[in-house]
C-alpha cells in the first residue's frame, strides 16, 4: 500500500503521513483468538489489552504506588537525556507506538536544546494517533519535519524513510519484556536493521528484583491490574461476539523465577462454555483452568547484554536509578 496522504506544509516544518495497514490487519484479533483459545494451554497475546478502556486502565496502572516502572524510567530519562543526545548526536527520533508522548518529549526537548533536532518519525497502528502527535510536535518544535507511519511496528519497519542523520530509536516502558526470548531477539535484530549509520537504540527494561516487589506491581491493592487483565475478555466479547462470563474469571500474577518473567493469567472460577460467534468457535474451560494473557520479562545486565549481542547489537551505556529497579540501555550495531 502506498502513501494515502500528500505532504502538508506546516509553519516551519513539514508533515507527511504514510499508511501501510490493509484489510488483513483487522484479522489480527480473530486470528489470535482462534490460535490462542484452541491451544492445549490457552493464551491471548497482550496487545489486545489496549482498547480505549484498556488504555485508560494502563494509564491508571502507571500511577499506582506499586507500579514503580513508569516513574522510574521517566526519572532515568530526565537525568540522562542530555548525555544520551550528546553521545548519539541524534537528529531524528523514531517512536514505536506513539502512546508515550511524555517520555518522547523529554528526549525531543534535549535534542532541541542541543540544536540537533530535525525529524520525528511516529509509528502507530492508529492513524488518529499518528496525526495527533504529528500535529502536536510540529507545533511545539520549530522547523521540525514529521514523517508519520501508520503501521504495526512488528511488521512495517521496512517502510521507514532513510535516516537524514544519526537516528535515535527509543523502545521504552519495558514493552520488550512482552516478547518471549526468541522473538525478543528477532525483534531486536529487526530494530538494529533500521538504525542506519551511527544510529542508536534506547531500550527500557524492568530489572530482576525481589519477587514480592515484582508481584505487587502486577497485583496492586486497588485491583486496577486485575481490571486491566479482565478487560481483554470484554474486548473479545465485543469485537468477536463472544460470551465470556467475565465475573467468573479471576486475575492471577506471579513471578516465574526460572524464566525471570511475570506471567499474568485469567483463571476460570467454575467450568465455562464460551461461544465466539465471529469465529463459529466453542471453547470449554474447566474449573480453575487458566488462560495466559501476558509475560513481562525482567532483566539482569548480563542477560540484556546477551540478548543484544545475539541480535547483533552492543551496549554503549546502561542507565539505571539508584535502587536499580529499572534500566534504560543505549545500544548500537556491533
Ligand atoms: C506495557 C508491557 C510494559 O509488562 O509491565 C502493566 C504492561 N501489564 N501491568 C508491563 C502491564 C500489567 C506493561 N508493559
Amino acid at each position: 500500500m502506498e502513501p494515502i496522504d500528500a505532504p502538508v506544509q506546516a509553519p516551519g516544518g513539514t508533515v507527511e503521513v504514510h499508511s501501510y495497514l490493509g484489510p488483513s490487519d483487522e484479522r489480527s484479533l480473530a486470528d489470535d483468538v482462534l490460535d490462542g483459545l484452541t491451544r492445549p494451554l490457552k493464551e491471548l497475546p497482550p496487545k489486545h489489552f489496549y482498547d480505549a478502556r484498556g488504555s485508560e486502565l494502563f494509564d491508571a496502572i502507571c500511577e499506582l504506588p506499586e507500579y514503580y516502572q513508569t516513574r522510574t524510567e521517566r526519572l532515568i530519562l530526565e537525568t540522562h537525556a542530555d548525555d544520551i543526545v550528546a553521545r548519539t548526536g541524534a537528529v531524528e527520533l523514531v517512536e514505536l507506538g506513539s502512546g508515550s508522548a511524555t517520555k518522547t518529549r523529554v528526549l525531543l526537548d534535549a535534542m532541541a536544546a542541543a540544536g540537533t533536532l530535525r525529524r520525528y518519525i511516529p509509528v502507530d497502528v492508529s492513524a488518529t494517533t499518528v496525526h495527533a502527535v504529528a500535529e502536536l510536535f510540529c507545533d511545539e518544535y520549530d522547523g521540525l519535519s514529521v514523517y508519520g507511519v501508520v503501521g504495526d511496528f512488528e511488521r512495517h519497519l521496512s517502510h521507514l524513510p532513510e535516516p537524514v542523520g544519526p537516528r535515535l530509536v527509543p523502545f521504552l516502558g519495558g514493552t520488550i519484556g512482552n516478547f518471549p526470548p526468541g522473538s525478543r531477539r528477532r525483534f531486536l535484530r529487526g530494530l538494529g536493521k533500521m538504525l542506519g549509520p551511527g544510529g542508536h537504540l534506547l531500550l527500557g527494561t524492568d530489572l530482576v528484583k525481589d519477587p514480592h516487589v515484582l508481584e505487587a506491581a502486577y497485583d496492586d491493592s486497588a485491583g486496577v491490574t486485575a481490571q486491566f487483565n479482565l478487560n481483554v475478555l470484554h474486548v473479545v466479547n465485543r469485537e468477536l461476539g463472544a460470551n465470556f462470563d467475565v465475573d467468573a474469571f479471576e486475575h492471577v500474577a506471579f513471578f516465574d523465577r526460572e524464566r525471570e518473567w511475570i506471567e499474568m493469567r485469567l483463571r476460570a472460577t467454575e467450568p465455562q462454555q464460551v461461544r465466539v460467534e465471529a469465529l463459529d468457535l466453542d471453547v470449554a474451560f474447566t474449573a480453575r483452568e487458566e488462560l495466559r494473557t501476558e509475560i513481562s520479562a525482567k532483566f539482569t545486565p548480563d542477560g540484556l547484554g546477551a540478548d543484544l549481542a545475539a541480535a547483533g547489537l552492543e551496549l554503549v551505556e546502561f542507565y539505571t536509578d539508584p535502587d536499580e529497579l529499572f534500566a534504560v540501555s543505549l545500544a548500537r550495531v556491533r
